[in-house]
């Protein structure tokens, strides 16, 4: 085991609904510690850009729509095994296939609208968390 970081984010649909306490006591309760956070809004080139991966997929153009509707929360989650375990505490990215007491099967309002984003690997984490934050924010 290692000790990892990962880049999180907590999407518009569930800002919208004042989830973020939830989610977070989530995080909290499997061992990641947040050590940055800040609230944002997305543009729709910024939401493009971060989801660019995915940019043949045929949901892109609504994906990247939804990230810049309104608010998200993005911070860096600090733990053992913190990519995989974020993925375990998130749940199936659809919430129809998520396990019991995940953020997506007890938050989620559908495979588009599903609360969270988690890094996935130790290189996307990496990259993904200096898109959105330099070195002094990161307060582990
Ligand atoms: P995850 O967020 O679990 O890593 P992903 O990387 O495959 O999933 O996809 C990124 C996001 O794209 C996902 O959180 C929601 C959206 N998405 C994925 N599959 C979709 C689909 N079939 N229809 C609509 N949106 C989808
Ligand atoms: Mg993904």
């Amino acid at each position: 085991m290692a000790l990892e970081r990962t880049l999180s984010i907590i999407k518009p649909d569930a800002t919208r609904r004042n989830l973020t306490g939830k989610i977070n006591a989530k995080f909290e309760d499997a061992g990641l510690r947040i050590i940055a956070q800040k609230r944002i809004h997305l543009s729709p080139a910024q939401a493009g850009k971060f989801y660019e991966v995915h940019k043949d997929r045929p949901f892109y153009g609504e994906l990247v729509e939804f990230m810049a509707s309104e608010p998200v929360v993005v911070q860096v989650l600090e733990g053992e095994n913190a990519i995989q375990k974020n993925r375990d505490v998130m749940g199936a990215t659809n919430p129809a296939n998520a396990d019991a007491g995940t953020i997506r099967k007890d938050f989620a309002l559908s495979v588009g609208e599903n609360s969270v984003h988690g890094s996935d690997a130790p290189e996307t984490a990496a990259e993904e968390i200096a898109f959105f934050f330099s070195g002094l924010e990161l307060v582990g």
